[in-house]
This record gives C-alpha cells, structure tokens and sequence, in this order.
C-alpha cells in the first residue's frame, strides 16, 4: 500500500517535472493558447446554435401563413388518411434506435407540448409569422433511445415531386435536441390543415423554411446522409444545390 503510494507520489513529482520544464517552453505554452482559443470557438459556436429562435407575440402573427412546394400529396394512400382525419396515421422513429415507435396522432398530441410564434423564412423570399404547437423532438428520441452511431435524423414525407422522387430532409442531433424542434401537429391554434404539412410536420426554427419538412410519416435515425437518397440531406440539397446547413 505504502509503496503504491510512494510509486505514485514519484510518479506525480516527475509529471509535474515534466510540466514545469513543457510550461518553459514558449511554443507549448502557445500551443495550448491556441487549444484554449480553438476551445472557445467551438463552445461559443455550439451555445450559439443552441440559442432560441425570436418568438413572436400572438398579434404579430401573419393573417396568411403562405403555403409553398406540395400543398397537397398526391396518392390514394394520402387522400384515404386526409378523409379518415388522420387516425390511421404513424409517425414511426427507426433506424439508429434502441427502441423503434409508431406513434399514432392520438399518441403524439397525447405528450407534452410546446407552442411557440415564430418566423418562418423561405429562400424564395418570403417570410411569414405563425404559431406552431407540436411535440418536442427530444422526447421522441428520449423515447426511442438513440443509439451511439445515430448522428443524423432523417426526415421522410408522404409528398413526392416532379420528378418522382419523395421530399425529404435531414438535420444533425444538436438542430435535434434543441428545445424549439417540435413535430407540430398545430398551426395557430387549430390541428394542421393539409397544405401546411397534415398531420405532422417539422419545425427546426434556427433554420431555412426547406428544411422544415411536411407530411412526415417517418424519422429514421442515421450515422451518415451519403447513403441516403441522393446523398446530400434533403431533397432541394439533392436536386438544387440548397446548403445542406441551412442557419438563420
Ligand atoms: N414534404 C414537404 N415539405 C416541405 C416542402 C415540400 O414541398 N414538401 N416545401 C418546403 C419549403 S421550400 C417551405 S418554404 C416550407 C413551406 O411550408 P408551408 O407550406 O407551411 O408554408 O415547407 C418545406 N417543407
Ligand atoms: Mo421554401
């Protein structure tokens, strides 16, 4: 025991020797400056992405909330879910998962909630302001167990565009757990009409309005976005070159 402690004691004094003789050393002691400041960046630009979006009061509100890209999915399958209401609808978490979810609307509208007026931005070039109720992300994914590979969410929509291909769209796990993600199932106080993304769509509001997909039927937790569809993120990423990160 004593000479255990003894070893270690020696062990300490020749580290700290060691340290002492490194700290004289004009590039160490610069090097880990820059460690510092490198250090900085990184946690001031991650505080940063975890600050709140602008939250708006009620009678800030757009009186129209402009509808853009599909206002209405085409397909049996959509239009059977929009006369039944919705009630057959899932929203399912898989993937990257430890336990994968189905999630009825009933379910969904049944957890917590957050409701938050923001505004929406739209690389076309209009904004609008609107009030959003939904589930925070956060607990879906707490519900789910992510697993330690997961580092991406993806986003699949019941829509599909011109060229046939299905929208979807992807965001990485800091976008995922901020507290203003919510799957919104609400939009100013009533359930989410059909044009804006029925029964469930994303809100991740530190980002582009193309981000913010609709009609989502399916969350699929992933390690990497190469594989998935045409590799870049997200349909507009895929087909137009839209920045994959898009901030505001
Ligand atoms: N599934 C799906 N999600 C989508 C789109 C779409 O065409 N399909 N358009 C995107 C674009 S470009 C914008 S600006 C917003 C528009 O949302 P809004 O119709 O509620 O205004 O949805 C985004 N999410
Ligand atoms: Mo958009």
């Amino acid at each position: 025991m004593i000479i255990t402690r003894r070893t270690a004691l020696i062990g300490a004094s020749t580290l700290l020797a060691g340290c002492d003789r490194l700290n004289e050393s004009a590039s160490f002691r610069s090097l880990t400056a820059q460690a510092e400041r490198a250090n900085f960046t990184i946690q001031r630009s991650l505080q940063d992405r975890m600050a709140l979006a602008r939250e708006f009061a009620p009678e800030q509100r757009s009186r129209v909330f402009r509808a853009n890209g599909t206002r209405l999915p085409q397909g049996e399958d959509y239009a059977r879910h929009a006369v039944e209401k919705f009630a057959n609808w899932r929203l399912k978490v898989d993937g990257l998962v430890a336990r994968p979810l189905s999630l009825s609307m009933a379910e969904l509208r049944a957890m917590p909630a957050r409701t938050q007026i923001t505004r929406h931005d739209c690389v076309e070039g209009w904004s609008a302001i609107g009030q959003w109720t939904g589930a925070p992300l956060k607990l879906l994914l707490d519900a789910a167990g992510l697993k330690p590979s997961a580092r991406y969410l993806v986003f699949h929509c019941a829509d599909t565009m011109r060229s046939g291909v299905p929208y979807y769209e992807s965001i990485d796990l800091i976008d995922a757990v901020h507290p203003q993600t919510i799957l919104a199932w609400g939009l100013n106080g009533a359930l989410l009409d059909v044009a804006h993304g029925a029964p469930v769509r994303l809100r991740v509001e530190r980002q582009l309005g193309y981000k913010h997909a609709k009609y989502v039927e399916r969350i699929e937790a992933v390690s990497d976005l190469a594989s998935v569809y045409g590799g870049k993120g997200g349909y507009w990423e895929d087909s137009t070159g839209y920045e994959w990160y898009a901030g505001i």
